[in-house]
């Protein structure tokens, strides 16, 4: 048994821990909660450990005792999609050919030493699907069913599951899908709800914030069947995709203020709740660190390509803008209403996925920010655009270059 506890010296604790009964506050539903406060015992979230316990617990009583039909799963085809890291997304129909999909997925939940800042030599133990910050963005049409295994690798230290907002019961998914270390687990549910939405690690109390903030976090866009549309109902269609996860760290500095290094996933748990419970992130950041997305990482684009930009929250809220450009159509929720049109800056609700496309105009960089310019530019929370193409004197035009100023 590793200092984590993991559950092979116990085999019955695997159940017991969701049924509840060796629940100790943070202990044992959590994971690391039993194993990973070496200095404190963690009596400030032990209430919300223990409702939320409460509630993985009734999930999955709910199943068990259930005695409902199994699912209809006559009429649908199934497809294997293959995630891809971000900022790239999976290849996949805008509009839906053929009947329903049950659109299998798998996802591994690795934990894995990222550097957040090779300025300042932040790292993190990132808790990660796919070992990216953000999880892959999954895609599949409303009515299809999302059939995903989710594993977690035998080194673990950590017992991670998933909570997705675009379904419906047992938390998410997240009352079912508990795995320790060396476990896997198959969820299906139905995607009755068109837009995109966020998915998480969801283990139970400060885990769940603990989880999240150490970037176990994506998103899944569910597309309408017969795809976008604007609000006259025209098809509205993208060449691309660009997957922004923003994401905020809490890191813990030691007394002189230099990021502090852990040997392994977890070590930083209890520096972590005290950075947490600040509220104030030490990096807010896309895709993972600072710079993921400028320089070497910047997105391509063309003059004339229109891209459908999605942007995950699962924590905190934003306002994203297109420097130099704007959201020619914006969903910030529903895919069912229509798009906000040219909008400058739009929101992105923490503990949401939105999505905002733009066709663009003009060669150059563009610089994708939160426009809390304070966190863009002192937290991390920029990306860039390089478009190639023709430059448009229409749509602007330096009519005099700098020069000293007429007397
Ligand atoms: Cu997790």
């Amino acid at each position: 048994m590793n200092r984590f506890g993991k559950s092979i010296d116990t085999p019955t604790s695997r159940r017991n821990v969701l049924r509840g009964s060796v629940l100790a506050g943070a202990a044992a539903v959590t994971g690391a909660g039993a194993f990973a406060m070496p200095r404190r015992a963690p009596l400030r979230t032990a209430r919300a450990d223990a409702a939320s316990a409460h509630l993985h617990k009734v999930a999955e009583q709910m199943t068990a005792e259930s005695d409902a039909k199994p699912a209809d799963l006559s009429g649908y085809t199934r497809v294997r999609q293959e995630l891809v890291a971000p900022p790239f997304a999976p290849e996949h129909e805008q509009v839906a050919t053929g009947g329903p999909k049950i659109v299998e997925i798998t996802m591994d939940t690795t934990e894995r030493l990222m550097m957040v800042d090779e300025d300042t030599g932040a790292s993190i133990w990132a808790l990660t699907y796919n070992g990216s910050v953000p999880g892959p963005l999954i895609i599949c049409h409303e009515g299809d069913m999302v059939e995903l295994t989710l594993r977690n690798p035998a080194d673990s230290m950590m017992e991670h599951n998933i909570d997705f907002h675009a379904s419906t019961g047992a938390l998410g998914g997240g009352g079912l899908t508990h795995v320790y270390p060396g476990e896997e687990v198959v969820l299906r549910w139905k995607a009755t709800k068109a837009g995109c939405f966020t998915y998480h690690c969801a283990p139970g109390g400060a885990m769940i914030p603990y989880h999240v903030c150490h970037g176990m976090n994506g998103a899944i866009m569910v597309l309408p069947r017969d795809g976008l549309k604007d609000a006259a109902g025209n098809p509205l269609r993208y060449d691309s995709i660009a997957y922004f996860g923003e994401q905020d760290y809490y890191l813990p500095r030691d007394e002189n203020g230099d990021y502090r290094f852990y040997e392994a996933a977890g070590d930083d748990y209890a520096d972590s709740l005290d950075a947490m419970a600040t509220l104030v992130p030490t990096h807010q950041v896309f895709n993972g660190a600072v710079g993921a997305l400028t320089g070497d990482g910047a997105l391509k684009a063309k003059v004339g390509e229109t891209v459908l930009m999605v942007h995950n929250s699962c924590n905190v809220d934003s306002r994203p803008h297109l420097i130099g450009g704007h959201g020619d159509y914006v969903w910030e929720t529903s895919f069912t209403d229509p798009p906000l049109t040219n909008m400058e800056t739009w929101f992105v609700r923490g503990g949401c996925a939105a999505a905002a496309m733009y066709t663009f105009e003009q060669p150059g960089v563009y610089a994708y920010v939160n426009h809390n310019l304070i966190i863009a530019a002192l937290k991390g929370a920029t990306a860039h655009f390089v478009v190639d193409g023709q430059w448009n004197n229409d749509l602007m035009e330096q009519v005099v270059a700098p020069r000293p100023t007429e007397a």
